[in-house]
C-alpha cells in the first residue's frame, strides 16, 4: 500500500525512518485525485500528477480538511473545572482561548510534525508535563497517531537565543510538510526571551503556557498562542502546572487530579492547601527534577514517561517519597542551626548560605527552592519569621510570606538593585512573593545581599 508521508526522522538509519501516518492511511494517488477532483479537474488516464512533494502537501490539507470537524469535536467546549472557585472562575475566562492551540497541537499530531515540549526543571513545570503527556497518549491511542515529541527539561528561566539553536538542530531531524511545534510551559515570560523568540518565530508555531509575572517588553506576549492567568485578572497561585492540567483536560480526558495538587504545592500557591492529593507527587517530582542522577540520568534530562513509571508504582513511589523526606529534613536541620536570624523591626528575616548546609551525595533540595521550603518550615517551628534569603555561588533567592508580600514587596527590591548595581546583575525575577538575582562577575554578592537586607528591613519595620 502506497501511504501517504508526512514526516520523516533523518538519521535513524534506515529502514527505522518514522513515518506518521492518520489510521486512515489515504494514499497519496487517491488524495492527489481527490484533491484534482475538488478542483475541478478531470482525472484522464495517464495524467501527469503533481509532484511527490506538493502532493503531500496537498494530501495533509485534504486529510486535515476532512478532520477538521473531527478536531473541533475534540476540543472540549465545557471548562474542566476542579471545585476551587477562584481558579475555576479563571478557568472559565480563558477556556475558550485553549480552541486554537488544542486544534494547532492536533494538527502536530497527526501530521508527525517534530513537537518540542519545555517545562521548568520543578514541581509545577513537571506537573504539567506529565498531565500534558497523559493527554497527548490517550488522544493518540484513541486516533491511532505515531507523534513526534521530544521532551526538554528546561533548567533556566528564559527561552535563549540557544535555546531556539538548539530546537531548531533537532527540529531539522525530520523533514516535514508542517512546521514545527514549541510548546512552554512554566518559565520564560521576561525580556530575556525576546532574542529566542525572534530566533524560531518564523520557522516554528509556538504555545506557551506560563503564570510568571508579564514583564512590560516581553515579546511573547504578541504569539497567538500565549495564555496566562495574568491576563485574565489573576496572578501567579494560578499555576502553569495547574494551567497545563486544564489545557490538557481540553483535548482528552485523563485523570491528572494528583499533578493538579502537585503542582499547586510544589510551586507554594495559596491554593495548595485547598486539595487533599498531590503532596507526595509534589515531592517526589521537586527530587527528580532537581538532582535526575537519581534515577541514573547522566543527560540531566527526564521525560514524564520516567516520572510516570515511579508514580505508578506504589514500592517505587513510597520510596523516593521518603528519601525525598529524609533529604529535606536533613537539610533543614542543618540550615536551622545555621541561619541567621536578622530582626526588622518586631519581625525576622531568615539569611542563609546555603553553601554552609549543602548536602555532598545529593543536589536536591536546590538552594534556588530552598528559600520557600525554609519559610515553611519556619513557620511550623513557631515564631516571626517573615522574609528568608538564601544565597549559593552568585545567587540570591528570596521569598516573602503571602501576609506581608505586598509590603516586602520582592519585585520593587529586584528593580531597585538592579538600578544600583546594573553591571552587578546578570538577571533577576520571579513570583511576587518569590524571585531571585544571579549576581554577575563584576558584581559583588555580599555587598548586594547587605543592600536587599536594609531594604526589606526598612520595608517591614514599616508594619
Ligand atoms: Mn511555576
Amino acid at each position: 500500500m502506497e501511504e501517504l508521508v508526512t514526516s520523516v526522522k533523518h538519521g535513524s538509519g534506515n529502514p527505522a525512518i518514522l513515518i506518521s501516518l492518520y489510521e486512515k492511511k489515504i494514499r497519496v494517488r487517491e488524495a492527489r485525485e481527490a484533491l484534482l477532483l475538488k478542483a475541478g479537474m478531470v482525472i484522464e488516464e495517464g495524467m501527469p500528477l503533481p509532484s511527490e512533494d506538493k502532493a503531500a502537501k496537498l494530501a495533509a490539507n485534504a486529510i486535515l480538511s476532512e478532520l477538521d470537524s473531527n478536531t473541533k469535536e475534540i476540543f472540549k467546549k465545557t471548562p474542566y473545572l476542579t471545585g476551587i472557585k477562584e481558579l475555576d472562575t479563571t478557568t472559565s475566562k480563558l477556556w475558550e482561548h485553549f480552541r486554537k492551540p488544542v486544534e494547532l497541537l492536533l494538527r502536530k499530531l497527526i501530521l508527525g510534525a517534530p513537537v518540542i515540549i519545555r517545562f521548568h526543571n520543578d514541581a509545577d513545570g513537571s506537573s504539567g508535563a506529565v498531565a500534558l503527556n497523559r493527554s497527548i497518549q490517550g488522544i493518540s491511542e484513541k486516533m491511532g497517531l505515531k507523534p513526534n515529541i521530544i521532551w526538554i527539561m528546561h533548567r533556566s528561566v528564559m527561552y535563549t537565543a540557544t535555546d531556539a539553536e538548539w530546537d531548531t538542530l533537532v527540529a531539522n531531524n525530520f523533514s516535514t510538510i508542517e512546521k514545527p511545534l514549541l510548546l512552554i510551559t512554566d518559565f520564560g515570560t521576561s525580556e530575556n526571551s525576546n532574542r529566542g523568540i525572534e530566533a524560531l518565530r518564523n520557522n516554528f508555531d509556538i504555545i506557551w503556557l506560563d503564570h510568571h509575572p508579564i514583564e512590560e517588553n516581553f515579546s511573547g506576549i504578541t504569539l497567538e498562542n500565549y495564555i496566562n492567568p495574568w491576563e485574565f485578572g489573576s496572578g501567579s497561585d494560578y499555576t502553569a502546572g495547574y494551567l497545563t492540567c486544564a489545557f490538557a483536560h481540553a483535548f482528552h480526558d485523563s485523570d491528572t487530579k494528583d499533578m493538579e495538587g502537585a503542582s499547586l504545592i510544589g510551586d507554594s500557591s495559596i491554593h495548595g492547601s485547598d486539595l487533599s492529593t498531590g503532596r507526595e507527587e509534589a515531592a517526589i517530582l521537586d527530587l527528580l527534577t532537581s538532582d535526575p542522577i537519581i534515577i541514573s540520568k547522566a543527560d540531566g534530562n527526564i521525560v514524564p514517561s520516567e516520572i510516570e513509571s515511579i508514580l505508578s508504582d506504589k514500592k517505587k513511589k513510597s520510596e523516593f517519597f521518603n528519601y525525598a523526606k529524609v533529604k529535606l529534613d536533613e537539610v533543614l536541620d542543618r540550615a536551622f542551626l545555621q541561619m541567621k536570624h536578622l530582626k526588622a523591626g518586631s519581625h525576622e528575616i531568615l539569611v542563609l548560605d546555603y553553601s554552609e548546609i549543602r548536602s555532598e551525595d545529593t543536589k536536591y533540595p536546590l538552594p534556588g527552592r530552598f528559600a520557600s521550603k525554609l519559610l515553611t518550615e519556619a513557620d511550623a517551628r513557631g515564631g516571626k519569621h517573615y522574609m528568608a534569603i538564601v544565597h549559593y555561588n552568585q545567587f540570591i533567592s528570596m521569598r516573602a510570606a503571602g501576609n506581608v508580600s505586598e509590603i516586602v514587596n520582592i519585585p520593587e527590591i529586584i528593580k531597585k538593585m538592579k538600578e544600583i548595581y546594573s553591571s552587578g546583575i546578570d538577571s533577576g525575577g520571579g513570583h511576587k512573593n518569590a524571585a531571585s538575582i544571579k549576581v554577575s562577575i563584576y558584581g559583588d554578592k555580599k555587598e548586594i545581599l547587605r543592600s536587599i537586607i536594609e531594604d526589606a528591613r526598612g520595608r517591614l519595620a514599616a508594619l
